[in-house]
């Protein structure tokens, strides 16, 4: 990876087309943006038919090569290390931490446009560069959230599909409800009965996907004014982005606030393909299932403690000390806290990685944006705290592979800061922005043809076998 570590060398690039042969191969055809076309499908259109060629090239020349090998270690444990996936939108390293079509967090948050100078950058930005990886205008963003807020409207039987729930349901299971409830409007599965020819797949998938990224934020939204606020639903705005918006029927119109949501969906949007949700929602979505389904599959991956629900047990797991010892807190005393948590057999929330081995520069940028406005938050400083106290114990354990931060650490504290209290509703948003990577490489499953996913399992029975035979 060495291409566009400098974010002056893209600026420089910024005003031509790129072509850059030297680049890795998820970012081999990342271009600045010149084309002044504002619609984002006839971009896609473009680029599929030499994707599919780059792709049927890479089969030919290179359908032996071998990846790696794969040891029963692996088998036991949860395929890591296991390559097995292709996935084009963003790529993560351990140590560096993930990269959008080749370009780093603190990259993203100087070439995408931002709703003010020097400001986060916009969902919509991303989910133009996942999609088509190349860097978009600020005209092209205005442009696509525009087209984001024509398709927002939900229908009215997604209400009362989430309201035959009881509202103490957990938020993500409502959340899910109405994306499965916004099924019935999928355009891939009518055009599938159809008999749409295969080649085309792409097309109503992508509709789909738009509509979907479009209508998540209102229904999570909706979710958080059941269970909160008493039911009284805010209208979308027209003048508002992507993260503005759903910041704004939330229920929270303070610019800062706003900020947090633009960064907020940008960083927790795609992180690789092997993680639960987005392998989930590939998944279901290689056995043709629509957008909807697969994507709801994924938010139900999400919801688990040690994927996305980390970051509601993060809040409450911080609010349980500050009950117990208060926010002056000592190290000596957060110690024991770290201690106590480990003996009782629970994981510390918010630290470690199935892939990461060093602070998750997720982390790193909502702490900048901590430092910036809000360092004197008394939860802030306990997460700092916990920054210097938790890895030393977590490395004496000996078993940790990562004692680093990743990004549930931190998100809770900024929301708490500014008025979003309620932390089992938090994955709720880390769901909203999901939407954007998972269907971006959805559109590009489809239009790349890619596989049913069917790999092969063995019994104890066969591994001890297969393995005597090989000792
Ligand atoms: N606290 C206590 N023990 C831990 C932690 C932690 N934060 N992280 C890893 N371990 C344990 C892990 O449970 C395992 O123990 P055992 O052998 O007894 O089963 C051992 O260390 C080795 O695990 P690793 O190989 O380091 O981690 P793995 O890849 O299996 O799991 C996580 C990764 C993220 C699931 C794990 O680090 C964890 O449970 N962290 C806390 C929950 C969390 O923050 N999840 C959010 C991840 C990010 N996201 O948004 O999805
Ligand atoms: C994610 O964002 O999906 C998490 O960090 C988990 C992962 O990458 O495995």
């Amino acid at each position: 990876m060495v291409f566009f570590r400098s974010v002056s060398l893209l600026t420089k690039l910024r005003n031509r087309a790129v072509q850059q042969p030297s680049l890795t191969n998820s970012v081999r055809w990342l271009q600045i943006q010149t084309s002044s076309d504002l619609d984002l499908h006839s971009q896609l259109k473009e680029l599929i038919p030499e994707q599919q060629e780059r792709l049927k090239k890479i089969k030919s020349d290179y359908g032996k090569v071998q990846l790696g090998n794969i040891t029963v270690d692996m088998v036991l444990g949860g395929m890591r290390g296991m390559t097995g996936l292709l996935w084009e939108t963003s790529l993560l390293d351990p140590d560096e931490g993930i990269r959008f079509r080749g370009l780093s967090i603190p990259e993203c948050q100087k070439v995408l446009p931002a709703a003010k100078p020097g400001g986060e950058p916009l969902p919509e930005g991303l989910l133009w560069l996942l999609l088509t990886g190349k860097v978009p205008t600020k005209e092209q963003v205005d442009s696509l959230s525009k087209e984001l807020r024509s398709r927002a409207t939900i229908p009215d039987h997604v209400y009362k599909a989430i309201d035959a729930l009881p509202v103490t349901a957990h938020p993500m299971t409502q959340f899910t409800t109405g994306v499965m409830a916004l099924q019935v409007q999928s355009e891939f599965s009518k055009a599938y009965e159809k008999g749409i020819h295969k080649s085309k797949y792409w097309e109503p998938t992508y509709e789909d996907c738009l509509s979907l990224i479009a209508q998540v934020p209102a229904v999570a939204a909706y979710v958080y004014r059941r269970i909160y606020k008493n039911g009284e639903r805010i209208p979308m705005d027209d003048s508002l982005d992507y993260g503005g918006n759903f910041a704004h029927m939330l229920g929270f119109d303070g610019p800062e606030m706003q900020e947090l949501m633009r960064l907020y969906v940008t960083i927790h949007s795609d992180h690789e393909g092997g993680n639960v949700s987005a392998h989930t929602g590939h998944l279901v979505a290689s056995a043709l299932s629509d957008p909807y389904l697969s994507f709801a599959a994924a938010l139900n991956g999400l919801a688990g403690p040690l994927h996305g629900l980390a970051n509601q047990e993060v809040l409450l797991w911080i609010k349980s000390v500050v009950d117990e010892c208060g926010e002056n807190i000592t190290k000596d005393q957060l110690k024991d806290y770290v201690w106590k948590t480990l003996n009782s057999g629970k994981v510390v929330p918010g630290f470690g990685h199935g892939v990461l081995r060093k602070t998750d520069p997720r982390y790193i940028c909502q702490r900048e944006f901590a430092l910036k406005h809000l360092p004197d938050d008394p939860l802030f400083q306990l997460v700092s705290k916990l920054y210097d106290v938790v890895p030393p114990i977590l490395t004496e354990l000996g078993k940790v592979k990562n004692p680093w931060p990743n990004v549930d650490a931190h998100s809770g504290v900024l929301l708490n800061y500014y008025g979003l209290t309620e932390a089992r509703y938090y994955t709720v948003l880390f769901g909203v922005s999901r939407a954007i990577g998972i269907c971006s490489q959805l559109i590009w499953d489809r239009a790349l043809g890619l596989a049913l996913e069917r790999p092969k399992s063995v019994t104890m029975e066969w591994l001890e076998n297969h393995c005597k035979k090989s000792a």
